[in-house]
Parts: structure tokens; sequence; C-alpha cells
């Protein structure tokens, strides 16, 4: 019987070395002799693969025999990386498979790196969907992530002449073999079209007959649980033509035009959008959304009637989280199933609706929210576009009814945008629509309650609640820092691995001599294996010996690697006026990708580029400052850099970065922070403490008020002979030798705008740096911190987020 617990497979060396021979010869039909890495790869893939699908089926027959609520996740970006060393990890293979490959001298770790790293997302919010994959299994919360399966994901970026370049990525290019094929679950989805309505009992009935009609296969990934206890599915959906060729066209001699609907409907599915900051309205974009949206719904409807009679307890039986707007067409689509499908009243069905559905906020730029001009939205989706106007109607007649409601209030709660040629909100959509809206951060609820939500929250005034964002402890401490995790072994020993709150342990330590020196030999050594990856692709030479400092993350001008920059360039020019001081030796590594059409962010890559040029070739600074642009930053690459930190990077300007991720993932590797009171900083500063964290900067509300001010920089550029002088050399061409005017946008913009309070935060920024360039000298009192850093992290595990969201929105889980 497969998937009996009573039979369980074994896991000594010579059973798997055994297992994966097998593979080797009669999946993949090589000998051990003939075999190349990949075929390695492949075989140990299959081992591990059998393990986890075991381990997966006692997972979905438990939840369907237990009829247990599910969670359904639906997210447009599922950021998940490699695959292989997390469930080698949390099976506890990693012994007998690296022993069993090593009998035919082949490495583990050489092996796990020909996997393609699967980056099915942007940044932060596709990576925070990963992390909740991995903690919701982990924790034993049933979960279904639901998304796209994009041919091709996130780019590939290549640095040519200091310039971002855009390059393909090509994941499933050698097949994926972590994916299963789900022919039996496939919808059609329909776009266009036009609505009827018939009468029938009395009851006006809506049919859409859409004009395209699109199919939905479904593909399934396991997502494995710590110790592998519970495997929950990803879910992903690809888009395939109902008709592969139009036999009339083609019989008609037209063989190009028989193809061309089928590539129409492939392409929904074919590339993930690289944008993360400005909403660009388009037509694909939207099609992808309610795409992955219906198949989604439908899945579950479908799930649901299996095993119930009707869908009124529907909302007993699933959650669904929406992760932020891109999924909020389903408030309209779940409404137009249960009603025009379904046959559900308006009212009960809006009560389910409501019931059903949760979302979550990440981002407050009004930049980036979501809006569809309705003509689009119309023509595309005529029944939800005429939904949404009834739920608004709805809506609004309850604000009319509230207290204190004016016509300026209802309109900025109306799901329609009047102001800018009509368009659909949907953020606004998604707030009505759901019974809980969450931020990802203290500060980020906050904000979101007193600006884009402040007058849907004086209507609903339960509804935002707060869900700080987390990262697993799993792939982000025990694989990605090997070392330091089994220092924390013999420290305190395995239990944080079970219970990552254990790890507060370690504080006990901090101030010990001997542990101090292991905690540094640990860093060091990380410092030295990306040391050798900077060497082998840039050919700069890094010292362990200096500060690593690190800001990797999205080119963003709100998370200012532009600060970083220009703080860089003024440490490079008093190090080469003053080359008798006693200097910190430092390395300043940059990383992260642009969005193809976001001018500054790539013009910043460029000045990043520049800079590291100059610098690194002049002997004055030579062993006193590094700079190093690191191209094509992924998920893997952050496996690397995270244990290899000294000093982590979270600068932006206060009251924009929702929460951050990647301040988490450094601080749990005992990188100290420099940072601003901003997103997950804040509530970091509370655990952590206000002596290991540096802090410096403008808050949120002082950002506010001196925007509303009218704040510009060049008055403090004139008091500020070090920022004057760092910003007068970019512009006049230091790092741009023929091309003076390269920069002069960018510095313009800190001259006039200073939106980002650049010129603002300065000083502060520069004298917090100056403050660690001394702790630095006193390497006790500095380890000391970097090990509290870890010792302290434990609350933000993703599996604490995934608790709270099991226990107060979900209400599923094990203890519902
Ligand atoms: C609409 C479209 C252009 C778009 C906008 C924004 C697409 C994608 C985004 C990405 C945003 C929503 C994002 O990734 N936000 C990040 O979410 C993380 C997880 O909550 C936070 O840690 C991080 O602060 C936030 O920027």
């Amino acid at each position: 019987e497969p998937g009996d617990k009573s039979q369980p497979r074994l896991n000594d060396t010579d059973t798997i070395a055994k297992e994966i021979v097998e593979k080797l010869t009669y999946s993949i039909g090589k000998t051990t002799g003939a075999a190349r890495l990949h075929d390695w790869l492949e075989a140990t893939t299959l081992v591990v693969r059998d393990r986890v699908i075991d381990n997966w089926f006692n997972s979905t027959i438990e939840t369907r025999r237990s009829q247990a609520k599910r969670v359904c996740y639906l997210s447009m970006e599922f950021l998940i990386g490699r695959l292989l060393r997390d469930a080698i990890s949390n099976l506890g293979l990693t012994d007998p498979i690296r022993e069993a490959l090593a009998r035919y001298d082949v490495e583990l770790d050489l092996v796990e790196l020909l996997e393609p790293d699967a980056a099915l997302g942007n940044g932060g919010l596709g990576r925070l969907a990963a992390c909740f994959m991995e903690s919701m299994a982990s924790v034993g919360v049933p979960g279904y992530g639901y998304g796209i399966r994009y041919v091709h994901g996130f780019f590939r970026q290549e640095i040519v002449d200091g310039a971002q370049v855009e390059l393909p990525e090509t994941w499933l290019k050698h097949g994926n073999p972590w994916e299963f094929e789900r022919r039996e679950s496939s919808y059609e989805i329909g776009f266009g079209g036009k609505v009827t309505s018939i009468e029938e009992g009395g009851r006006t009935r809506f049919v859409w007959r859409p004009a395209e009609r699109v199919l939905a296969v479904a593909y399934d990934t396991p997502a494995v649980g710590w110790r592998g206890a519970h495997v929950n599915t990803l879910r992903l959906w690809s888009a395939q033509s109902l008709d592969p060729i139009l036999l009339d066209a083609f019989n008609a001699g037209d063989h190009i035009g028989a193809l061309l609907e089928s590539n129409k409907a492939e392409a929904i599915t074919r590339v993930l959008y690289p944008a993360d900051s400005h909403q660009a309205g388009q037509e694909l974009r939207l099609r992808q959304e309610f795409f992955f949206s219906s198949a989604s719904l439908q899945d579950i409807i479908r799930h649901h009637l299996a095993q119930y009679d009707d869908l009124t307890n529907l909302a007993d039986k699933v959650a669904i989280q929406l992760n932020d707007t891109h999924p909020a067409v389903s408030v309209a689509e779940l409404m137009r199933l249960l009603v025009d499908v379904h046959g559900m009243e308006w009212d009960e069905a809006w009560t389910i609706t409501r019931a059903t559905f949760s979302y979550t906020n990440h981002t407050l730029l009004p930049e980036a929210l979501e809006t569809w001009p309705i003509h689009l939205f119309e023509r595309l989706l005529p029944r939800q576009m005429q939904i949404i106007y009834q739920i608004n109607a709805g809506v609004l007649r309850e604000a009319t009814q509230g207290q204190g409601f004016d016509d300026r209030t209802i309109s900025a709660i109306s799901l329609i945008d009047e102001g800018n040629g009509r368009r659909v909100r949907m953020g606004q959509l998604a707030f009505v629509g759901s019974h809980a809206v969450n931020g990802v951060s203290a500060l980020h609820t906050e904000l979101m309650k007193q600006t884009v939500f402040h007058d849907l929250h004086k209507l609903y005034p339960s509804r935002i609640e707060n869900k700080t964002n987390g990262v697993t402890p799993r792939r982000w401490l025990h694989q990605a820092n090997p070392g330091l995790s089994k220092l924390i072994d013999e420290t305190i020993g395995p239990g944080f691995r079970d219970d990552i709150d254990e790890i507060a342990k370690l504080d006990r330590h901090a101030d010990d001599a001997a542990f101090q020196e292991r905690f540094a030999a640990v860093k060091r050594e990380a410092k030295q294996r990306l040391a050798t990856l900077v060497q082998e692709r840039l050919a700069i030479g890094l010292d362990p010996a200096a500060i690593f400092d690190i800001q990797v993350k999205r080119i963003h001008e709100y998370k200012r690697q532009l600060l970083n920059i220009l703080e860089t360039v003024a440490l490079y020019e008093q190090i080469r006026s003053l080359p008798h001081l006693d200097w910190t030796p430092r390395v300043k590594i940059f990383a992260g990708k642009a969005a193809p059409s976001y001018v500054q962010a790539k013009e910043i890559i460029h000045l990043a580029g520049d800079v590291a040029r100059v610098v690194n070739s002049d002997p004055t600074v030579r062993g006193l400052l590094k700079v190093v642009f690191l191209p094509n930053y992924n998920v893997s690459l952050a496996e690397i850099i995270m244990p290899a930190a000294d000093l982590s990077e979270q600068i932006s300007t206060a009251g924009l970065e929702a929460s951050g991720t990647g301040n988490m993932k450094f601080a749990l590797n005992g990188a100290l922070t420099i940072g601003t009171l901003d997103g997950a900083n804040v509530e970091m500063l509370e655990h952590i403490g206000e002596d290991n964290i540096f802090i410096f900067g403008l808050k949120a509300d002082e950002v506010a008020k001196m925007r509303a001010e009218g704040h510009g920089g060049q008055a403090v550029i004139n008091g500020q002979p070090l920022l004057r002088s760092a910003i007068d050399s970019i512009s006049s061409g230091v790092f741009s030798q023929g091309d003076p005017g390269r920069y002069a946008n960018l510095m313009n913009s800190i001259r006039d705008r200073d939106w980002w309070m650049i010129a603002a935060d300065f000083r502060a920024y520069w004298d917090t740096q100056r403050r660690l360039d001394v702790l630095w000298k006193d390497r006790a009192a500095w380890n000391a911190i970097a090990a509290r850093n870890t010792a302290r992290m434990s609350w933000f595990s993703s599996d604490r987020s995934i608790r709270e969201y099991a226990r107060d929105i979900w209400k599923a889980g094990p203890g519902a």
C-alpha cells in the first residue's frame, strides 16, 4: 500500500545508495560510470521524491478523513527557489544522501547547485508566499498554494557596460521532476463575450457567454514541512488552448493562422511580470489575474462538492487568503460562481464570500496600487463588472446610512475611482469582500488605517489587523547556514530545530569569550565562501577581515540604495583625503534587480557599478574600501549572502517598506542591522533591544510632515560638506568619465525635491556608520551583539506568523 506508515522506507546509506543507482539505471538509463552530474541530480531527486510522495498521500488522506478546514493561499507569485536541499533537509536525509553519493565520488553540494532556481516571483511578496507554504506544512495547517506556472520566471540579470540587461529565464528547460501534471483537474476560463439574463421562477438569472475560452491545467508540487510530518500542495495553473489547431483555417491552407488562437491562450502563463513598483495596466496581466483566480475557485468548489452536499458550509471548510490584490477579482468571481452557476441567493452568497476571503496588503505606495480601467474590465470580464457594481451599491448604501460619511468619504470608499477616467480599485474590492484585512508589520498596519484604507476602516473598524511577516528558519538558518546551526546544536542542544524559540537560550552565551570566538569563526567561513564567489564571478578580491556591509533587495528609490552609495562615495573621499586615520576596512556589497521600465532604478545600478570600478582600482583606498555589485540576485544567491553579512542595510524612507523580510534573514544569521524605524525593523528593535540594533533617521510621521511642508534637498546639502562633495563628484563625472551627464537626473532629484529624504537622512546615516566603525574595533562587543541578534530573532519565524493567521483569521490548523 503506497503511503502506508506501517512499512516506512529505510533511510540508511546502503538503501539510499541502492535506490539512487536503481533510478540512474532504470529511470535515466545511465550506468554509474557514464552518469554526468545532471544525471545524479535527477536520480537523487527521484529517490527523495518517493519519500515526499509517501508523506504527501498521508497528509492528503488525513485532511480529507478529518474533514479539516483547508487554507487556500492565492498568490500570483511563489518565489520558491531550489527544492532538493529543502526536501532532503526537512526529511532528515542529508547524511545518508551525502554518504551514498560520496561512494560514487559525487558531491551532494555540487549536485544541489545544478537544480534551477524556481523564480516565480519578484521579491518580498513572492518569497513570503514560499516561506508560508513551508511553515504551513511544518506547523500542520492543511494548506494549498494556488498560483501560476510561468514558463519564464523572473528575468536573469546581466550587467553589460554597467547597465542592467534582462535575459529570459528558462527553469523548465530540462523538465521539472517536482511537478505532477493533473490533466483531470482542468477548468475552462472565459474572457469577453456577453451577459444575458433569463427569468426563472420569479428570479433573474444571469448567464455569461464568453467569447474566448482557455483551459487551465493543474500542476502540483509537494511542499514538505519540517521532519516531513506534513506535506501540502502547491497547485500552479498552466494555460492551454481548447482547440490546439483551428482545423478550418488549417485545412484552408492558413497554417500560421490556425495556431494564433492557441498561441494567444498559452501566452497567459508564459511569463511573470517583472514589475513591482508601477502598475502598468496591461491587459495580459488582468488576464493572468482572472485566469488563476477563476481556476482556483472552480477547483475549490469542485473539491468541496466532492465532500459535502452543497456550498452553504463553504466558509467553514475553506479559508481563502488573497496575497495582495493580484487575485482580488476572486471576490467577484466567487459571487458569480455561487449566484449564477450554483443558484445561490445574492445575500447568502455575499455572506459566504466575505466569511471565506481574507486579504493581505503588502504596499502603500500609491503607484503600486492596482486599478483597472472600467472599459478594459468590462470588455474582458463583463459579468464580474456587473457584480462589482452590485457589491459597490451595497457598500455605498451602508456608508450612506452610517454616521459621518459625507460625499468625500463615500467617493473614497467606492470601488470605482471616478477621478481618473473611471477605474476599478482592486484594494477596495479585496477589502469589502473579506472578513479580515491585514498588514504585514505593526507600523504598516497602522499606516493602512491612517492612509489608503482610512475611510473603509471607519466603516468597518474591526476588519484591519496586523500579522507581522516571518521567514522560515529551516531554509534561512538550518540549510543556508549549517555552520551556525551546528554551533547552536553544540551550545544549547538541537531543540531549536523543532522549536525555534529555544534559540533564546543562546543569549546566555553571548558574553562568553569562547563562544564569541566560535561564532566569529562561523561568520568568517561564510564570508570566505562569499569572497570566493565574488572572486570567481567578478574577479574582485575581498578580505574577510573587513566589515561585510550588505544591501540586497529589489532596486527601488524608497529602499534608498542611493543613500548607501552616497555614503560610500563620501567615505571614499574621506579616506582619500585623510589616509592616515585609523579607518575600519569595509566591503560594500549590493545586489538586486530593477524593473525593466524603472529608469531611476536602472541608473542606481549603473552608479553602483561605476563607483565600484573607480574605488576598487584606486590604490589609496586599497585594503580599506571595496565595492561590489553582484549580478542576478535570487533566492540561491541570498542563501549564500545571508550568512556572510556583518552588517545588514535596512534603510528605507520611513513609512514606505511594508515589512521587509531580508532584514529578518540577516539578523537571524548574526548580522547587525543599520536601519530606519520602518516596517518590521520597529519590531526587531523591540525584540533585539536598542543596544543591539542601529537605528537612525526620520520617523514615518516626520517624513510625512516634511513632505507636506515641501521639504527640498538643496538647503540640507549646502550645510553638509561630505554629502555635497559626494553629489558634486558624481555630477561632475568622477565616476562616469566621458559621460558627466549620466547621473544628472538622479542627483538633481535629491537637490530639488528629495522625495525619499536622502539628503535629510544623510547625516544621521553617516554618523551611525561611523559608530559601527568604532564598534568593529572591539570585536568582543561586536560578536556579542551579533550573537544576541541570532538569539532574539525567533519571533520572526514564519511559523509564528502562520500560527497567528491560523488562529485569528483562518480558524484552521491544529487546535482549530
Ligand atoms: C501591481 C504590481 C506592479 C505589483 C506591485 C507590487 C506587483 C508586485 C508588487 C510587490 C509588492 C506587493 C511586494 O513585494 N511587497 C513587499 O511584500 C513583502 C512581504 O510582505 C514585504 O516584506 C515588503 O516590505 C514589501 O515591499
